[in-house]
Order: structure tokens, then C-alpha cells, then sequence
């Protein structure tokens, strides 16, 4: 080897991202944000052979379930979504006196969301912010992307773009996409007043069955998924249990699927 190790460390990462990167400017699906629902959808889609990269704003993709309940780094599921636990490999405990509800480590739940996702076929890229959408003659096309630390930092640089046939708004609680949409490009969106409805508080079971209910195409290629969906839909809060974001997740990659089938 002739060339300094260092430089062939460098050169290599450089090359190796900027083919990944290019590779996934035109996509199938581009999901923005990387939580447990998104997680689900891009094993999914990836397993149906879609295109399909997700954009996270953090370093650690994962969203809210790293941190479980208060920091106590344990979540609950019902048995409704076990299957998708399962099919994870993310062991779980059924809770001694309330059946059908299973206690799971959150560490050991974000991480294998993250690795079946990315070996199914899914691309991620973090510390990446969506920071707005492509509108084109009254259709969703892709997204506006740009480095997490541009955003933070409030530089004035500008942002590079990812072409898509379908956009999914995983991005929890604020849905920033389906929010953009509205505001930006002045969309309605299949809800009853056309605009975001707004989370209620908290009943775990309605928003667990809300959430899953809410999942849908809000616009011609605009999709929601998880907290995202239950805010666009004015769906109730539940807390730490996670079971109808994972249900979410994989609603969401079967409409997408069907879909492109379209
Ligand atoms: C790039 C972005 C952008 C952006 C946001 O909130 P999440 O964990 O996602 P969900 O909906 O799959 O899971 C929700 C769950 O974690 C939760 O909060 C629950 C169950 N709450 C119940 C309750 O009562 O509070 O993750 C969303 C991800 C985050 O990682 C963000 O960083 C990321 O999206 N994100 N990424 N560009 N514009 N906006």
C-alpha cells in the first residue's frame, strides 16, 4: 500500500457515503425520522423489495424508545404486536398480573428495531434533517434535506434534495412534514377540517387503537405513521407502551405497497 493508511481510511468513508448517498437521491419511499414505527415500515417495505432510505435528525436513530418510561429503560407491548417483537428477535415478559401486556428492555428494542431495518435492505441516514418538501405542480415528489449541525447552528446553507414516489412522516409528535404540507404548500389533508387535528391526552387504549386507525394516506403520497399520525388525526396520548407504533409501522409499509402496486 503505498498511499498513508490514514488517507485510505478517509478516502474510502468518502467514497463509500457519497456512492450510498447518490445511489438513494431517487427512492421509492423516503420515511422521515427513524422511530419504532418508522423502523417497522422500512423492514417492511425494504422486505417487499422497495427502495426505501430513512432520514433521522439525531445521531441515534430510535426516536423515543431508548429512553422507556421516565428513563426507566423498560417499555410495554400487548400481545397484538408480539408477532412484530418476534419477527425482531426483542425478547419480552409477559407482566405476572396483567395479561397480554409484556415488559421489553428499550435499549434492546431500539437497537434491533434499527438492525432489522437496515438488514432487510433499508438505508439510514442520520443527523439528517428534513427541513421541507419538494411540491411540484400539486404533488409530493421528495424531500429537502440538510446536516443536523447546518440546522442546529442556524448556517445559512443550502440544502440538497431526495426525489420519491412516496413520503411517510414518522416523525413523532410534531408530524413536521405533514405540518410543512399544510403550511407551506397549503395542502388539506384527509382529516375533517383538512389540517393537523392535534394529540389529546392521555388513554392508552384509544390512542393505541387510534394510532394504528390513523394511519393513512393524508395526501396523494403522503403518509403518517405513529405519533405522527395519532397528532394529524387528534388522536389520545399513551405513554410507554408501544405495541400500536409497531402496528403502525407495519400498516403504513402495506399501504405504501399497495400503493406503488397502483
Ligand atoms: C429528520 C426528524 C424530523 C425531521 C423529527 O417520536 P418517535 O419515537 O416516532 P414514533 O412515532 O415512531 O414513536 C413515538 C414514540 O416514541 C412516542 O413518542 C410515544 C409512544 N409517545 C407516547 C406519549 O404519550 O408521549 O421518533 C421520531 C423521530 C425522532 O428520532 C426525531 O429525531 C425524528 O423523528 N425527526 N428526522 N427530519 N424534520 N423531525
Amino acid at each position: 500500500m503505498s498511499e498513508a493508511v490514514e488517507n485510505v481510511i478517509s478516502s474510502a468513508i468518502v467514497k463509500s457515503f457519497s456512492q450510498k448517498l447518490v445511489d438513494n437521491l431517487t427512492l421509492d419511499v423516503a420515511i422521515v425520522g427513524g422511530g419504532p414505527s418508522a423502523m417497522v415500515a422500512a423492514r417492511y417495505l425494504a422486505e417487499a423489495g422497495v427502495k426505501v432510505a430513512v432520514f433521522e435528525r439525531k445521531l441515534a436513530p430510535g426516536g423515543g424508545t431508548w429512553g422507556g418510561g421516565m428513563l426507566f429503560n423498560e417499555v410495554v407491548v400487548q400481545d397484538s404486536a408480539i408477532e412484530i417483537l418476534d419477527k425482531f428477535n426483542i425478547r419480552h415478559t409477559e407482566i405476572a398480573d396483567a395479561k397480554g401486556y409484556h415488559t421489553l428492555d428499550s435499549v434492546e428494542m431500539a437497537a434491533a428495531l434499527i438492525y432489522g431495518a437496515v438488514h432487510a435492505g433499508a438505508k439510514i441516514f442520520n443527523s439528517v434533517s428534513v427541513e421541507d418538501i419538494v411540491f411540484k405542480a400539486g404533488a409530493i415528489n421528495g424531500l429537502v434535506i440538510n446536516w443536523t449541525p447546518v440546522e442546529r447552528l442556524g448556517m445559512h446553507v443550502d440544502p440538497l434534495t431526495v426525489i420519491a414516489k412516496a413520503v411517510i412522516d414518522g416523525t413523532g409528535h410534531p408530524s413536521e412534514i405533514i405540518k410543512l404540507a399544510t403550511d407551506k404548500a397549503m395542502i388539506q389533508i384527509n382529516t375533517p377540517s383538512g389540517k393537523i387535528m392535534g394529540e389529546r391526552p392521555m388513554w392508552v387504549e384509544s390512542g393505541e387503537n387510534s394510532t394504528v386507525e390513523n394511519t393513512i394516506e393524508y395526501y396523494p403520497g403522503l403518509f403518517a405513521c405513529g405519533m405522527s399520525a395519532n397528532n394529524c388525526s387528534g388522536g389520545y396520548r399513551m405513554g410507554p407502551i408501544f405495541g400500536g407504533m409497531l402496528l403502525s409501522g407495519r400498516k403504513v409499509a402495506e399501504l405504501v405497497i399497495a400503493k406503488l402496486k397502483k
